[in-house]
């Protein structure tokens, strides 16, 4: 066998680095929902906002990407830049996307799934993010499943977000996390939310009704699945961002025709779908996805500060 080039650590920020040695909490923040999920300068204000609301709660943000082939932990305000700037052209990272784009130096956004990968690489175990991917309507004919619910199951992350979109199978994608050992658990409510709507139609197993009891559930769930051990807090919006049932239920409609008419496959689905509904609402849709990402990123680092006591 020969040697095998060196593959180089994940590039932790000062900030970060210190605050893992120190065993302080830190909160994992995707890239993708910044460059491919919300358009040019909004993004960068809900980049700034996010940090602060992990500040503010007592943990440390760490937004990840990959920038020159490296997987940056902590980016800086600079890379922010970078990140939410369009001509930057940074394409979206899933895990299976990382050996390639470290390998030839590319700069992408990552998705649920290539977060999860470098922030647990990172020690990293808590993350924050809007919607989780999930299994597409019609994927018996398309197999199009988010590779986020595989990860999930793998790695040993706590992901918090508001449930997964309207667009996709709600009901296949909660049986996939409950075949892959991921327990979900709903924040005071014992409904599974479908992001923009606060309840969608399907239970959820468990139900937490504190930080302290998340933490409580990811600990011991940590200790009986150890080093594959995904756990999924389903936080419904705040109630005054919920959106209009009709007007989403329109969204979607057209939305899925829209799909369908252009035949949009593979990774340009969610963006197109959340592009569409950001449009077709007027900003409606974007008050509310910038709203549930606060909020799941103060509950992240409420939680993440439980995990440090
Ligand atoms: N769902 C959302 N907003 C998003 C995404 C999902 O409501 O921005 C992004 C996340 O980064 C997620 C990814 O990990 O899309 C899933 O993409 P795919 O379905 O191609 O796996
Ligand atoms: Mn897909």
């Amino acid at each position: 066998m020969g040697t095998q080039p060196q593959v180089s650590d994940p590039q932790v920020s000062p900030e970060v680095a210190a605050a893992i040695a120190e065993g302080r909490a830190v909160v994992a923040l995707e890239s993708t929902i910044l460059a491919h999920g919300l358009p040019p300068g909004r993004n960068r204000e809900v980049a700034a906002r996010v940090e602060q609301v992990v500040r503010d709660a007592g943990a440390v943000p760490a937004t990840i990407a990959v920038l020159d082939g490296r997987p940056v932990v902590g980016l800086d305000d600079r890379q922010l830049d970078r990140v939410c700037d369009p001509a930057a052209g940074l394409v979206k990272l899933s895990r299976r996307d990382l050996g390639p784009a470290i390998a030839l130096g590319r700069d992408g956004a990552t998705t649920v799934a290539g977060t999860a990968s470098i922030a647990a690489r990172a020690g990293v175990g808590v993350f924050a993010t809007g919607g989780l991917g999930g299994v597409h309507r019609g994927a018996a004919d398309s197999w199009d499943v988010s590779a986020d619910l595989g990860v999930l199951a793998e790695t040993p992350v706590l992901v918090v977000c508001s449930g997964v979109k309207s667009v996709l199978d709600i009901g296949a994608t909660l049986e996939l996390l409950e075949t892959s050992s991921v327990p979900v658990l709903g924040y005071r409510t014992d409904r599974f939310p479908a992001f923009y709507l606060r309840e969608s139609e399907f239970d959820v197993p468990w139900r937490v009704d504190d930080p302290k009891q998340a933490a409580a559930a990811v600990a011991a769930h940590r200790a009986y699945a150890p080093g594959q051990a995904g756990v999924l807090l389903a936080n419904p919006v705040p109630v005054e961002f919920e959106m209009d049932r009709e007007l989403h239920d329109r969204l979607l409609a057209d939305g899925l025709r829209l799909l369908a008419e252009r035949d949009v496959r593979g990774k340009d689905v969610t963006p197109v779908l959340l592009e569409h509904f950001h449009a077709a609402s007027g900003g409606v849709s974007l008050d509310t996805n910038e709203q549930l990402v606060l909020s799941n990123a103060k509950l992240a680092a409420e939680v993440a500060v439980e995990l440090t006591r």
